[in-house]
């Protein structure tokens, strides 16, 4: 029998996506973020989902495109998918401003998106886009309408829809029969290691470990039949299944890899977990010091990158505006708002001020990135503070 035990509970924390027009918005709503482990699946999970509605919708933020980073690994990802599967069409789940699907413009691409401001983004680019959730009763519209998809991708969205055996049955019944499906979402493992328990919030409803995508799929006859590890977003899986039926199935070595590492590292194992909250415990108290030292010396600090994920580090650790005086943000629609639940002001992003000298990595995931831009601010003493892998001062 399947059971959800809880191993830590990171308090109230609010909609990651609700960035505010004013501070102290009376009406801003809470949920309490706690975490289980599924025992049978071995699904890690949050123990009560919001609301989609109240997550995805016309105000949301998030531009896929925001990094550099990113923008290249989609662009590789398009050439290698081109190069390797030659595809007629091609379906991305939560196609977000089109960062990636509009790689594929020369063949027949479709986008499924939620949030109408962004699917209208893709739209405009000729892109054909569903402005709805992923859902049984879409994927039967589409394919009616359509033919069924040689690739169908998805990257960070999967981990968002609550029910999964419902997103993969129609996925399966969305590819034709030599159809590939490729997921990508932050890895368990690489959560669990660098103690980024961010990762955690209103929208990742799951972060996945190939094990429990392994006993969730199979179930919608899904066979994985490559893993590869990436960096992107602080240590992600890109995951290849094939229909279980497919007689085509080659199986990857990195599969029996991946699963037996996992099974190394206790992914199955209710200990680990216990660890991990243990470790963000600790990782709490040092970040409260660690600010609280900062600013009785009177200094300056500021937050680098307004993400989704940081909103969790900021509400569980209480870092207010008492202790994060304002973000800078290069993504327009977050400019001239207030962080969710800690009402800290974002600011368009102009260069790192000079009577700055600390700064809180929101966005630690772009590290390498911003730390080549941000030369200048290194080279005069600035100093990032991020909770990954471990509370520190770089
Ligand atoms: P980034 C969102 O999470 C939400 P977030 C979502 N749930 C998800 O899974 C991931 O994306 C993929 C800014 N920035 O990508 C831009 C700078 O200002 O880590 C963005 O606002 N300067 C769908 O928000 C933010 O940081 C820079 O130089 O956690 C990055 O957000 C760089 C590199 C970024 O995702």
């Amino acid at each position: 029998m399947q059971k959800k035990i809880s191993f830590i509970d990171l308090g109230k924390q609010p909609i990651t996506n609700n960035f505010l027009n004013f501070p102290n918005s009376k009406n801003e709503f809470f949920y309490n973020l706690k975490l289980i482990f599924h025992s049978k699946t071995k699904l890690v999970s949050l123990s009560k989902f919001v609301s989609p509605k109240k997550m995805f919708n016309e105000k949301y933020a998030h531009r896929a495109s925001a990094s550099k980073t990113m923008q290249l690994a989609y662009a590789e990802l398009a050439r290698f998918i081109k190069k390797k599967y030659k595809p007629k069409s091609i379906l991305e789940i939560g196609s977000n401003d089109g960062v990636f699907i509009k790689h594929f413009n020369n063949i027949n691409n479709f986008g499924v998106e939620p949030c109408k401001n962004l699917a209208r983004i893709t739209k405009k680019m000729g892109i054909k886009t569903y402005d709805d959730f992923w859902t049984y009763k879409l994927s039967k519209k589409i394919i009616k309408k359509n033919k069924r998809f040689d690739i169908i991708y998805s990257a960070n969205t999967i981990s968002h829809i609550h029910n999964l055996k419902e997103t993969f049955d129609a996925v399966n019944g969305s590819l034709n029969n030599t159809g590939i499906f490729i997921l990508e979402d932050p890895s368990l493992v690489e959560v669990i290691k660098n103690t980024s328990y961010d990762q955690f919030y209103d929208e990742h409803a799951y972060v996945f470990s190939i094990t429990a995508l392994k006993n969730i799929t199979e179930k919608a006859g899904l066979q994985i039949f490559k893993v590869e590890k990436l960096k992107t977003h602080g240590g992600s899986n890109r995951v290849y299944f094939k229909k279980s039926n497919n007689y085509k199935i080659n199986i990857s070595k990195t599969v029996l890899k991946q699963l037996e590492d996992e099974k190394k590292f206790g992914i199955g194992d209710l200990k680990i977990y216990k660890k991990f909250a243990q470790n963000i415990r600790i990782s709490k108290k040092k970040m409260i010091k660690i600010f609280k030292k900062i600013k009785n010396n009177k200094e300056k600090i500021i937050g680098y990158g307004a993400t989704y994920k940081s909103s969790t580090v900021l509400n569980y650790c209480k870092l207010t505006h008492k202790y994060i005086d304002y973000f800078l943000d290069t993504t327009p629609t977050k400019v001239g708002k207030f962080t969710p639940g800690t009402h800290i002001p974002i600011f368009k992003y102009k260069g790192i001020p000079d009577n700055v000298r600390f700064a809180f990595l929101g966005a630690w995931n772009f590290k390498d990135e911003i730390f080549k831009k941000e030369k200048k601010f290194i080279k005069r003493g600035g100093k990032f503070i991020t909770h990954v892998p471990y509370p520190k001062i770089i």
